[in-house]
């Protein structure tokens, strides 16, 4: 009879759980035995709620970008790469001349954020970072547990910078943007590059609205930047932008949805507000 088959009540989640119990490898000391076999031929995710979340400009020792996933699932960092400069996007012709300072690093293709988590790329080594902080970072570019693409001697400038996370699947002519912002108040070569209509091997990039604004000072020595609301409802998005799912990275509204001058505060590596968790 058919009753036999019911047998033992746990089983059933053995199955399903020996696919998702690969999660466990966030952190870029992994060994990578992530879950996706097949990542060479997978295509770039096509939605990628990822968020800039917090830069540290410094000193030394205490620089950092912070990345925050505000969603309720696990999300991939498949495909993503995060630059202070702002020729990033030539990087699938090859030709992006980086500055002195400057970094392009990509993430591990098999580590995911967890659902609201938050990681960490520290400039300098983990050590370092761990001795500002009292923990070690998600990555250190120093330390070289994410991919280095190309830096020279990289560190974020105090005064300003420009920190842009985007995807890039490794062969189009195109990158796309995620999420762009311009911390403190860069020099020339520290900021956003309009890449409206710029020609790169068989495409064109579309056109950027540039109305990313520098802040009002950058944070003093000690203090960070801080995203204290999401993006949605204040760049445009779903349209005709250089970004994922054709937003415009370049049109957020950034002194409204970070802080500003007068609430700069002191680093929070690891944890966000609760208002940027969905
Ligand atoms: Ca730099
Ligand atoms: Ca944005
Ligand atoms: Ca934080």
């Amino acid at each position: 009879m058919a009753a036999h088959e019911v047998a033992p009540a746990d089983s059933g989640d053995d199955q399903s759980g020996s696919n998702t119990g690969s999660g466990s490898g966030t952190h870029g000391n992994g060994s990578g035995s992530g879950s996706g076999s097949g990542t060479s031929t997978m295509p770039p995710p096509a939605h990628v709620p990822l968020l800039l979340s917090e830069i540290s400009l410094g000193p030394a020792g205490h620089e950092f970008v912070e990345l925050v996933n505000p969603t309720g699932f696990a999300v991939p960092l498949y495909d993503l790469y995060l630059s202070d400069n702002g020729n990033y996007f030539k990087l699938p012709a090859g030709s992006t001349t980086l500055t002195s300072g400057d970094f392009i690093v990509k993430f591990p293709d098999n580590d995911i954020v967890p659902a609201h988590g938050v990681v960490t790329v520290a400039v300098d080594t983990s050590a370092a970072f761990n001795t500002a902080f009292g923990a070690n970072p998600t990555y250190s570019i120093a330390d070289a547990n994410l991919t280095v693409v190309t830096s020279q001697s990289p560190s974020l400038t105090d005064t300003g910078e420009v920190i842009v996370l985007f995807q890039w699947d490794g062969t189009s002519p195109l990158v796309r943007d995620v999420d762009i912002m311009i911390a403190g108040v860069p020099t020339a070569g520290n900021t956003i590059v309009s890449k409206s209509g710029y020609s790169q091997l068989t495409n064109s990039y579309k056109h950027d609205a540039m109305s990313i604004a520098a802040q009002a000072s950058a944070p003093a020595a000690g203090k960070s930047t801080k995203r204290i609301m999401l993006e949605t409802g204040h760049e445009a998005q779903s349209g005709t932008g250089n970004g994922v799912e054709g937003d415009d990275e370049t049109s957020e509204a950034t002194g409204t949805t970070w802080d500003t001058t007068a609430a700069f505060s002191a680093p929070t590596p690891g944890q966000v507000p609760s208002a940027l968790l969905q």
